[in-house]
């Protein structure tokens, strides 16, 4: 497959004006009928030159209703050529599907007895033949015939307009979208559902119906997705001023698919872990997903939906701000001060190793070979660090002028990530020439902060550096907001005097970095005074400073910033861990004064103490270090949770009990509670007494927090009746597939030295399934990209298991297949035995025939 630059843009020679769609869906195939107006947009005389797939077949096609000699047309693997056409034409195409056996989830596929489609970004042409790109957009009226006992629920996007019996036990359904879409927004979905409604009310009065359709026992699942999908309706209106458009709002939840959701118009596609959530079945986090995906799609029915992208390497106009939207409704919702860390941490973990890696491009790549392969965390997370960017250096007020002025102009249109940035200059005045490399270089920039002090002025010396990435070796200077604070000797905040160059904004001052070095001045500083740093995480960069272990321990208790006083906990304990791996103790032992001191902190609120108390990961313990050691990190993190468990016991024990009362509750106090109680339990089950107070709570627990909680303590133990609990888990839920992908996944994260081999056992399991997308996705990425010790166990086991996954997944759905790619590629900081040994698992994979063209394009990627 070749590659596709984006510099290469060319208008499409044809415009749709509509098209009109009827689906005959059977078992044993489906047909389609697609009749489309074309009109001429170039003036040359081109040939009608359609997208299509190697998966369907041809039956007939005629222009302006005269059937096509067969020299009149070609057929390939991936386009229908026309090679004569008029200015103006009707093109009818009939094309037979095969729905059942499509396991690769992209088109029109079957997921549990039902018909379901995904075409974003280029599964529309396995449907018909047609210009599958997002700058052509089109009305579209779409007819389903099904088997009315079997498929009960016909929808697809817009309003419904007709629907009537046929014979032979038949049923049909016809929907109109009155908005023209480009064809990556296009469903369908035939099946047997029950169906959760409500209603919304729009600000300006208008009534919307809403519709959750789920499988028949997952209906009392259901309703804390309704309510977040009321919730994101009003957000929208009140934060951004944005209403829905349409009279109907549905949303069907389905259990395979290769993404989290999708926003098609007007029907999004869930996958289940989106949408079901019960205390009994659901943990904390899973319900702040379901709210946070839910925002996500109907987000988007503005910010890509109506405003859409003119091609593929824009893919971070829609999604880097709609992530920094759903950002800021959780935000709004929940915790502003969690949220962040939450982001802060999920950027670095995926974002940052990406940038640092062979698969590192930049927020708008320059070149593809499959798009499929740029649903990244670049594009989406670091895509929504940008816009926060821009956020924090016009204010709430000025990036609220900046989308009315950016969905005033391009309603309507597809456009380009320039096109977002114009807007944003205009309504604020800014001018963000510089900034917009962040949309074209790759690689995280790295600060280094140097702060002297001297009668009363601090001085603050900023370079900024970026390493060479993939086909970017030299780069240039980043425009970016840095915000800062100052504390006094008492811990209050403090706003000294800044000279040219800085914005005091409330508490925290705005320093706005362009050159390779800046310099700033505070005047005035009292004595004993503290700079915090890097406020908000407000800019996506790697930061080192000079301050001293006194000056974080001091920011861990007494900063106002959340994100600033976690970082400086988080800095804490990895320069003692990095000291201990290095194999030089640390005597001060700072970081243990500030854990016993946290600890005992009852103002703060439970939550953040529970990140106060949670340690670096082995992961973000490893980005550290120059060359990676992960049997050393975990050793040596071990033994220090350990050490601070064993002097802190009679607290941690006291302080768990007391929180572990009181019936269960979603509301915000008890999810903040039951956060700091399960870390507790974390360090509480390394002592002696550990597995009693683990199998307790995991026996009398009545919410799946609490559950999975103790079964993850006990997973990594070796407790006696360890096993007997784990297979009491199964039995128990082993009809519930959202319940039983996290029995994997915790087995995959087992601290245990032994979690290959039992990883190994557990593919063989009758419940794994290389065909379940989620199935993969929570036994295989969770051991291959969060168990570093023992993805990277001595002898390589983890890199063949990892590849052997990659080929036989990649059989079924290579879009699956080619998420699984990365880990292997991260051989650069290994030794160089495991770099040798990934290198030959990356050439095993390229050596196996048929490997689809997405996997082949990371695997090529990741060797170099
Ligand atoms: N557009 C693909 C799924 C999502 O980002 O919402
Ligand atoms: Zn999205």
């Amino acid at each position: 497959k070749q590659e596709i630059f984006l510099k290469d843009y060319q208008p499409p020679h044809f415009w749709v004006d509509e098209i009109s769609l009827c689906f005959n869906l059977g078992e044993k195939g489906a047909r389609v009928t697609a009749e489309t107006k074309f009109r001429r947009n170039s003036k040359t005389d081109n040939a009608l030159v359609l997208d299509g797939g190697p998966y369907m077949a041809l039956e007939s096609i005629t222009v302006d209703g005269t059937p096509l000699d067969e020299r009149a047309y070609t057929v390939s693997a991936t386009a229908l050529t026309v090679h004569s056409v008029p200015d103006q034409f009707l093109l009818k195409v009939v094309t037979k599907l095969d729905p059942v056996n499509n396991t690769r989830l992209e088109g029109l596929y079957h997921s549990s007895g039902n018909f379901c489609t995904q075409c974003e970004a280029q599964g529309f042409r396995h449907i018909t033949y047609y210009p599958d790109r997002p700058d052509v957009l089109a009305k579209y009226t779409v007819r389903i015939e099904a088997e009315q006992s079997k498929f009960p629920v016909l929808l697809s996007n817009g309003n419904r307009v007709a629907e009537g019996s046929m014979s032979g036990g038949y049923h049909y359904a016809v929907w109109e979208d009155p908005y023209p879409k480009p064809s990556y927004l296009f469903a369908l979905v035939a099946g047997d559902f029950a169906c959760r409604n409500d209603h919304f009310v729009t600000a300006s009065g208008k009534h919307v119906e809403l519709n959750i359709y789920v499988a028949p026992d997952d209906l009392n699942k259901s309703d804390y997705a309704m309510a977040s999908l009321k919730r994101s309706m009003k957000w929208d209106e009140e934060v951004f001023g944005l209403e829905y458009d349409l009279d109907i709002y549905n949303i069907v939840a389905v259990s395979d698919f290769n993404m989290g959701a999708m926003e098609n118009k007007g029907l999004n596609v869930f996958n289940t872990k989106y949408v079901l959530a019960s205390p009994e079945t659901a943990t904390d986090a899973d319900f702040s997903h379901v709210e946070g995906v839910i925002g996500h799609e109907y987000f988007h029915n503005w910010t890509g939906n109506r405003v859409t992208c003119r091609d593929w390497f824009q893919l971070s106009l829609k999604e880097g701000l709609t992530v920094f939207r759903d950002q800021e409704f959780t935000s709004d919702m929940a915790s502003r001060s969690l949220k962040r860390l939450d982001d802060v941490r999920i950027l670095r973990l995926l974002q940052f190793t990406e940038d640092s890696g062979p698969l590192a491009h930049p927020v708008r790549p320059e070149k593809y070979v499959e798009i499929n392969n740029f649903y990244t965390a670049t594009v989406y997370n670091k895509g929504a660090e940008v816009i926060r960017m821009m956020h924090t250096l016009m204010g709430a007020e000025t990036f609220r002028k900046g989308m009315d002025l950016y969905i005033g102009r391009h309603d309507g249109h597809a456009v380009t990530c320039e096109d977002f940035v114009v807007a944003m200059e205009d309504a604020s005045g800014l001018d963000l020439k510089q900034f917009r490399l962040w949309y074209s270089q790759a690689g995280t920039p790295h600060l280094k902060v140097n702060i002297t002090c001297s009668h009363g002025t601090a001085k603050l010396t900023i370079d900024q550096s970026c390493k060479p990435t993939p086909g970017q070796p030299d780069k240039k200077p980043y425009h970016m907001p840095l915000l800062v604070g100052w504390l006094d000797s008492a811990g209050n905040p403090i706003c000294p005097n800044i000279g040219a160059g800085g914005k005091w904004l409330k508490e925290s001052c705005l320093l706005e970095l362009k050159s390779p070095r800046e310099v700033f001045e505070f005047m005035d500083v009292p004595e004993g005074a503290v700079i915090s740093l890097h406020r908000q995480f407000s800019a996506p960069v790697k930061l080192d400073h000079n301050l001293s272990d006194k000056e974080l321990a001091f920011l861990m208790a007494y900063d106002s910033d959340a994100y600033a006083r976690w970082e400086a906990a988080q800095q804490l304990a990895s320069r003692q861990f990095l000291s201990e791996v290095n194999g030089k103790p640390l005597i001060d032992g700072a970081f243990e004064k500030a854990f016993h001191f946290a600890l005992r902190d009852e103002e703060t609120d439970p939550a953040f103490v529970a990140e106060l108390l949670t340690l670096p990961s082995e992961i973000d313990l490893g980005q550290k270090m120059q060359t990676l050691d992960p049997a050393g990190i975990h050793q040596v993190r071990e033994k220090l949770i350990k050490k601070l468990a064993l002097e802190n016991k009679e607290y941690l024990i006291k302080r768990y009990t007391k929180l572990n009362t009181g019936v269960y509750s979603l509301d915000q106090t008890s999810v903040a509670k039951r956060r700091l109680k399960n870390i507790l339990l974390a360090y509480i089950s390394v002592c002696p007494e550990g597995a009693t107070y683990v199998e307790t709570q995991f026996k009398a627990a009545d919410n799946m927090t609490d559950r999975m909680a103790a079964l993850q303590l006990l997973v990594h133990s070796d407790y006696e009746n360890r096993q007997e609990l784990l297979n009491g888990f199964y039995e128990t839920w082993h009809s519930n597939a959202l319940v039983i992908d996290k029995w994997f996944s915790v087995q995959a994260l087992s601290k245990r030295s032994d979690t290959v081999e039992m990883v190994l056992k557990l593919v063989e399991h009758p419940s794994f399934s290389f065909k379940n997308p989620n199935r993969v996705r929570s036994l295989v990425s969770a051991f291959s990209m969060l168990n570093q010790a023992a993805f990277h166990i001595s002898g390589g086991a983890g890199y063949r298991f990892l590849a052997e996954m990659i080929v036989k997944v990649d059989a079924y759905n290579p879009q699956t297949a080619a998420k699984l790619v990365a880990p292997l590629g991260r051989w650069q900081r290994l030794n160089a035995v495991a770099m040798r040994q990934m290198q030959e698992s990356l050439k095993w994979i390229l050596n196996k025939p048929n490997i689809s063209d997405d996997v082949r394009e990371l695997c090529l990627k990741s060797i170099e």
